[in-house]
């Protein structure tokens, strides 16, 4: 199955209906479909063909919608860029995946000395074209996005993730965590990852449930929007349930009773904050275990037993199995490899075709399993991952510092964040706020450290590898 055949029960059978709530404003399905197609007509008339990339740099709005439709009807590879990232982050993005045109929303800091369609301007052109269009036809191993994942080596790599990819993940949530069509979803994850995009958006297009999306997560307002939409279903990262654990115990009494199911992933949900959640708002939350090149692989039951602390069990139609601790995963979930990368997507499956997530984990006997840890150092911070050695190598290029490393500290709302090791060159001081600064113009936010500490040397082994776990000991 491909996207668009995906989408036809809501897009193309159900015209009429309501299916989309925006800043106030709402979107039926057929009104959907037809922005696409003018955009798509649009697209094409600026020389956008099957096969091209389109970069997206946009927070979530109706135009982002617009331009993820129109992407799959022309058969592009929808290229998401985090909106946090900053230049450097962009910019090699861009280089690597090589897109037609970036497009970004006015005001973004994307635009700056660079040649890039503003996503609102292309809005108001769209409506001078046709609202017919004769999509391109697509196949289950047509690529639909790009989409730019650390992976294990601190340069982002492109994750080639088919239709057939998506479509299996969107049906496999839907029976596994019994979504319908009288569900309502509250969205307020970023569509730029596969979270908020391959579970948020897909689900709701493919079901057609009434979707309230919100521009942002933002912890002041959240509250009020769940009051005031009476969502049935909610995906969030465990920051966000911190965040809802502030709601006085009547009013989430009150989002409890309306509410049908809340899912947690993209990071650890400390046993901590499912049993507060449950004691506040009467729910136990569903956590499951994916990853951008997998898709979902791991969820704990819609019936039985949710047990805080693990993952779950295998989702029906992905084959899981654990070597040396490692978790390897098979299924049309999988993606089809990193862009123009065929050694490291040699090196990302065993010789059998197993995926290798780097995530290490343990079994039970009744077959849940617990994510112990990673091979990687990636630090996962409110839900975004943060390779230190992307971190440390900026900082070495500053002036005064010799060397650096960084790790990640425990954070209460944030799970994790990054803190810095500094070693200065003879005779330099330090200026922590300073280097927070340089960081902050250079880099997304949730990568800068919140902490810098100055020490004489780095702990390393014979092999000159930073020995991480003893600095970990230093930050306690
Ligand atoms: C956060 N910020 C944003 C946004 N989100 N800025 C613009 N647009 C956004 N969408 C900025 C804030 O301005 C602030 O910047 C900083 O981030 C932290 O904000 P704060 O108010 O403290 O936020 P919070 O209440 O702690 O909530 C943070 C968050 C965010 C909303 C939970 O961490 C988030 O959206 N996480 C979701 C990440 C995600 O979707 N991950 C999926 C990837 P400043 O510091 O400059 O003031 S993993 C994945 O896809 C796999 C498949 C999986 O398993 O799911
Ligand atoms: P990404 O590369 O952004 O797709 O992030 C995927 C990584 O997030 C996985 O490899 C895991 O390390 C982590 N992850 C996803 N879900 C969970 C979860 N429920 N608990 C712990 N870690 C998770």
């Amino acid at each position: 199955m491909n996207l668009r055949a995906l989408f036809r029960p809501s897009l193309e059978e159900r015209p009429g209906d309501v299916g989309l709530e925006f800043g106030g404003l709402q979107c039926s399905f057929g009104e959907l479909d037809l922005r696409s197609n003018r955009l798509a007509n649009l697209l094409a008339a600026e020389g956008f063909e099957s096969g091209d990339r389109i970069a997206v740099y946009l927070e979530n709005s109706i135009e982002f919608i617009d331009i993820y439709l129109a992407s799959i009807k022309l058969g592009l590879l929808f290229t998401p860029i985090n909106i946090l990232y900053r230049d450097r982050e962009i910019d090699h993005i861009l280089r690597d995946a090589e897109p037609r045109r970036l497009i970004a929303g006015r005001n973004s800091p994307a635009l700056e000395n660079r040649d890039a369609l503003v996503a609102e301007d292309l809005a108001e052109a769209a409506r001078r074209f046709s609202s017919d269009f004769t999509p391109c036809s697509l196949k289950r191993a047509s690529p639909a996005c790009l989409v730019y994942t650390s992976g294990t080596t601190g340069r982002p790599k492109g994750a080639i993730l088919t239709h057939g990819n998506f479509a299996a993940n969107a049906r496999t949530l839907i029976d596994a965590w019994r979504l319908a069509p009288d569900d309502r979803l509250l969205l307020a994850l970023p569509l730029f990852h596969v979270h908020g995009l391959g579970n948020g958006l897909h689900t709701w297009l493919a079901l057609g449930y009434r979707t309230r999306l919100l521009d942002r997560f933002r912890k002041e307002t959240i509250i009020q929007e769940f009051l005031d939409f009476r969502p049935t279903v909610f995906f969030g990262v465990p920051t966000m349930y911190e965040r809802l654990l502030d709601a006085n115990p009547d009013t989430a009494r009150s989002i409890g009773q309306a509410a049908r199911l809340f899912v947690s992933g993209s990071a650890p949900l400390p046993a901590r904050t499912f049993e507060r959640f449950r004691e506040l708002y009467g729910h136990a939350i569903l956590e499951r275990y994916g990853m951008t090149e997998t898709l979902m692989n791991i969820s704990n039951p819609y019936d039985g037993e949710r047990r805080p602390g693990t993952v779950g069990l295998p989702l029906p139609g992905v084959a899981v199995r654990l070597q040396d601790g490692e978790i390897l995963v098979k299924g049309d979930n999988i993606f089809a490899g990193y862009w123009r990368q065929p050694e490291a997507t040699a090196a990302a499956f065993t010789e059998d075709g197993w995926f290798r997530t780097g995530d290490v984990a343990t079994r039970s006997e009744d077959g849940y399993y617990t994510l112990e840890g990673r091979r990687t150092e990636l630090i996962i911070t409110g839900g975004f991952n943060v390779y230190p050695r992307e971190i440390e190598e900026f900082l070495r290029e500053q002036p005064g510092v010799a060397d650096a490393a960084v790790i990640g500290v425990p954070h209460a709302i944030k799970g994790e964040a990054p803190a810095a090791f500094i070693v200065l060159r003879p005779g330099a001081t330090a200026d922590a706020a300073e280097l927070q600064t340089r960081c902050r113009a250079h880099m997304a936010s949730f990568k800068v450290p919140i902490v810098f500490t100055c020490v004489d040397r780095l702990p390393r082994n014979a092999l000159g590898k930073i020995q991480r776990h003893l600095l970990a000991q230093r930050s306690d």
